[in-house]
């Protein structure tokens, strides 16, 4: 086992009729890597309402990693979005990879009703800005199983393990999905992994997040 401290990264198997994700492919090329003193340790989630929880418990408890890094794919978006926020409410547009399709349900019942990323958001996106990568702030990861997993996640996090701090990325489709989608946007690979190493290099390397605008107006 390494003696580094270590970072837990995820992504997810394909859903929604394609044959690849592209948060699987980032996970798969940074696992094992070392990104400031830290080894990163990778992990693919089914897209499965009720696999999600127990998989991260099972997966925190056995990484006992010091930052969690989740990842999605949100087809239709054209830059890396950084969340900010999760929210306790679950309502499928799609049925998940088990058919299962909840609607207006709670992640965690009696759990608060949303919590925030403790990654520097603000940070984040002003590094990838500097590096030519196309990013945002995002105020909203939807309601479907990347949601879930970052309010799991942040919920695990600030009820059980304080002292990690955890976040999700939103990221696009890759070229070869986006060709099936006419007009929709895409990022390369490379892009994605230079961008999800330098997230996690700046996550830890900085306290404090700056204080830069990043809202929305609507
Ligand atoms: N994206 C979906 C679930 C899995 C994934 O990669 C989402 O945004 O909820």
């Amino acid at each position: 086992m390494s003696a580094l401290p270590t970072i837990l990264l995820t992504g997810f198997e394909p859903f929604g009729g394609e044959r690849i994700n592209p948060s699987q492919e980032i996970v798969r090329a940074l696992e094992g890597a070392t990104i400031a003193q830290h080894r990163v340790a990778g992990a693919i989630l089914p897209v499965v309402f009720a696999a999600t929880l127990p998989l991260l418990e099972d997966l925190i408890a056995a990484h006992r990693p010091v930052l969690v890094l989740a990842l999605g794919q949100a087809g239709g978006r054209s830059a890396l979005s950084i969340e900010r926020v999760a929210v306790n409410l679950v309502d499928a547009r799609i049925a998940d990879n088990d058919g299962a399709q909840p609607i207006d349900v709670p992640v965690v019942a009696g759990a608060p009703n949303a919590y925030f990323s403790t990654l520097p958001v603000k940070a984040i996106t002003a590094r990838l800005r500097t590096l030519g990568i196309p990013v945002a702030p995002s105020l909203s990861a939807g309601t479907f199983v990347c949601n879930q997993v970052f309010y799991a996640l942040a919920h695990l996090l600030a009820t059980r393990h304080p002292h990690a701090r955890g976040g999700f990325v939103h990221v696009p489709w890759l070229p070869e999905q986006a060709a099936h989608h006419p007009e929709a946007p895409s990022m390369a690979l490379d892009t994605m992994i230079a961008g999800v190493r330098a997230a996690i290099e700046c996550a830890l390397t900085t306290q404090d997040d700056l204080r830069v605008s990043g809202g929305a107006t609507h």
